[in-house]
């Protein structure tokens, strides 16, 4: 008897020695939640939903919310984590990762078929569009506005450096600024220097997550400081020689902005990546070639070669944009942008 009840009293004994262990354990590897605010391909900042920021890594592989493809992890995705405690370095380990409302996708530069995330989970896109130091085609504002459309994100088209144009210069952002507000996006005339217009960029992105995109050099970083003067992101001139920005801000990064909004400043790209879509899909991302669809003759009209093509009519008839209409012919041939010898002009 006495020997059953010191058995009793031992296990209790272990229990209560053991439990302690087990909270701290617990209490060292809490599951969080948080979104990834800066990713350099190893290292991932994520914000927690505490408000505190923590190095992450990615453990192995794992799945995207409900579907299987293995992905990396990328600015704006919504991840969930644990910390390990080693000596008196905390790390936060990512072991799932929600599945992406939307995403933004950029081609690599060395290898064209492959495709690298820029952000998640994005409510607005912003592009920055300057027509010299750097020049942006309409070919590159066109493939960006189609990765937009896919995933139903708002897109904005945010025409810079207006401080630095001639009339002649300023007649042809008033051309595009229409062009593209007759199609449905909305588009402002801005300075990242001067200021102008500023404030109704603040107004768009109150309450969103954005992101601003376009070539090196169009002002991204720029834009950012001037609407949020306390950040000091780094910026560079642009090269003398090549007319091209310098490639200055390197990784994307998402910031937490006075006016409540979030900006994701990434790094300047040559080409959009698109989605995978079948080619009679694509037209559809074209906002007036899809009103037009109901008159072409046949439902999967390709609107190249066939017969009663809505699209093709009001082409010749110039309602649409023939500026448009190559970049969708570009676009289903699988080309690559024509970004350099590419121009404005309806030839
Ligand atoms: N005149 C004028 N210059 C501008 C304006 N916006 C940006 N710039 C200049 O353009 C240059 C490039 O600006 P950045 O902000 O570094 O460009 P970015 O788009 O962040 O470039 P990357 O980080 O390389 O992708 C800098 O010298 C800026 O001062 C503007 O509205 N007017
Ligand atoms: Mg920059
Ligand atoms: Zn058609």
């Amino acid at each position: 008897m006495i020997w059953i009840l010191l058995r009793l009293n031992l296990i209790r004994l272990n229990k209560t020695l053991f439990l302690p262990k087990v909270a701290i354990f617990v209490l060292l590897n809490r599951a969080m939640k948080g979104t990834v605010y800066k990713s350099t391909g190893s290292w991932y900042t994520v914000k927690a939903e505490n408000g505190i920021f923590y190095e992450c890594r990615i453990k192995g592989k794992f799945r995207i919310g409900g579907s299987k493809n293995t992905n990396p992890v990328s600015v704006g995705d919504h991840v969930y984590f644990k910390t390990e405690t080693k000596g008196d370095e905390t790390v936060g380990i990512i072991y799932e990762i929600d599945a992406r409302e939307n995403y933004i996708i950029r081609k690599s530069v060395k290898l064209a078929k492959q495709t690298q995330i820029i952000a998640a989970n994005i409510d607005i896109a912003f592009l920055l569009v300057t027509l010299n130091n750097p020049a942006t085609f309409t070919s590159f504002i066109d493939r960006f506005l189609v990765t937009a459309e896919a995933y139903s994100i708002k897109a904005v088209l945010l025409f810079n450096k207006v401080d630095t144009y001639n009339k002649e210069e300023l007649e042809e952002i008033k051309y595009l600024a229409a062009l593209y507000r007759n199609i449905g996006y909305e588009c402002v005339a801005i300075s990242a220097k001067t200021d102008k217009n500023i404030e109704k960029v603040k107004a768009l992105m109150k309450q969103k997550v954005c992101m601003f995109s376009g070539h090196s050099g169009v002002g991204k970083s720029t834009l950012v400081n001037a609407l949020e003067p306390g950040l000091n992101l780094k910026t560079s001139e642009i090269s003398e020689q090549h007319q091209q920005g310098q490639h200055t801000t390197t990784f994307t990064q998402m910031y937490d902005l006075s006016f409540d909004s979030q900006i994701i400043d990434t790094p300047g790209i040559k080409g959009f990546g698109v989605v995978e879509m079948d080619e009679e899909e694509l037209g559809d991302y074209f906002p007036e070639f899809f009103k037009l669809k109901q008159y072409c003759k046949f439902n999967n009209c390709l609107h190249i070669e066939e017969p009663k093509c809505g699209v093709k009519k009001a082409l010749e008839k110039e309602e649409i944009a023939w500026s448009r209409y190559k970049s969708y012919l570009q676009m289903l041939e699988g080309e690559e942008e024509h970004y350099r010898i590419d121009n404005y002009g309806n030839e």
